[in-house]
């Protein structure tokens, strides 16, 4: 199969690159900081070449269903306007990019940025079939994010770079990996996209 190469077909979606996601963070995806510089050579591509980027974020309010003491099974975490739910700081976002909230009310979960949002709208309007999809966590929202993407016609290219699992029961990322892949997408590596013609800053 050709190598992969960036087209004006493709969009970049970042899934939930957050502080609380991060080490030190209430919800914390081991290793999960990982995945920042790999974005960000993803993102120096996709601007390079014009393409939008997305980022999908969970935006919690303080009661969510999902938190413990609620009765879900997760610490606190990406509480609406909360430090915790901010971007990464070193995640080199463009101005440009669109920011999606989801699992915003507090009865209702959304693992996918396709979940109650307008997600899918906002990419077709921008011309986009195939997404180039990173972030965390591999085994909740990438997995679930990249299923819906599929299922709704979307071509998925998997940043296995970019992407780190929960793991809350051993060898759940590697099963998402498998899952995902067994659906459709298709694996890259930064190191495996075909040498970029487009101009170098
Ligand atoms: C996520 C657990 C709870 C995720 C969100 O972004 O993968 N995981 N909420
Ligand atoms: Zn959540």
């Amino acid at each position: 199969m050709d190598a992969i190469r960036v087209s004006g077909r493709d969009a970049l979606l970042i899934v939930d690159v957050q502080n609380d996601f991060l080490p030190g963070g209430a919800l914390p995806v081991p290793a999960g900081d990982a995945v920042i510089p790999a974005l960000n050579r993803y993102i120096a591509l996709f601007v390079r070449h014009a393409r939008p980027i997305l980022a999908t974020r969970d935006w919690h309010p303080q009661q969510h269903c999902s938190f413990r003491q609620q009765g879900g099974i997760w610490p606190p975490h990406c509480i609406a306007g909360s430090k915790g739910a901010e971007p990464a700081a070193q995640l080199a976002l463009p101005p440009t990019a669109v920011i999606v909230s989801k699992a915003t009310s507090a009865g209702q979960d959304a693992y996918s940025g396709f979940e109650g949002t307008v997600l899918a709208a906002q990419l077709r309007a921008s011309g986009s079939a195939r997404l180039f999809i990173g972030g965390l966590a591999t085994d909740y929202c990438v997995l679930n994010t990249v299923t819906d993407a599929l299922a709704q016609g979307f071509e998925v290219v998997l940043l296995l770079d970019a992407i780190r699992a929960v793991d809350l029961h051993a060898g759940d990322g590697r099963a998402a990996i498998a899952q995902m892949l067994e659906q459709g997408a298709r694996p890259l590596r930064f190191d495996g996209l075909a040498p970029d013609a487009s101009p170098q800053p």
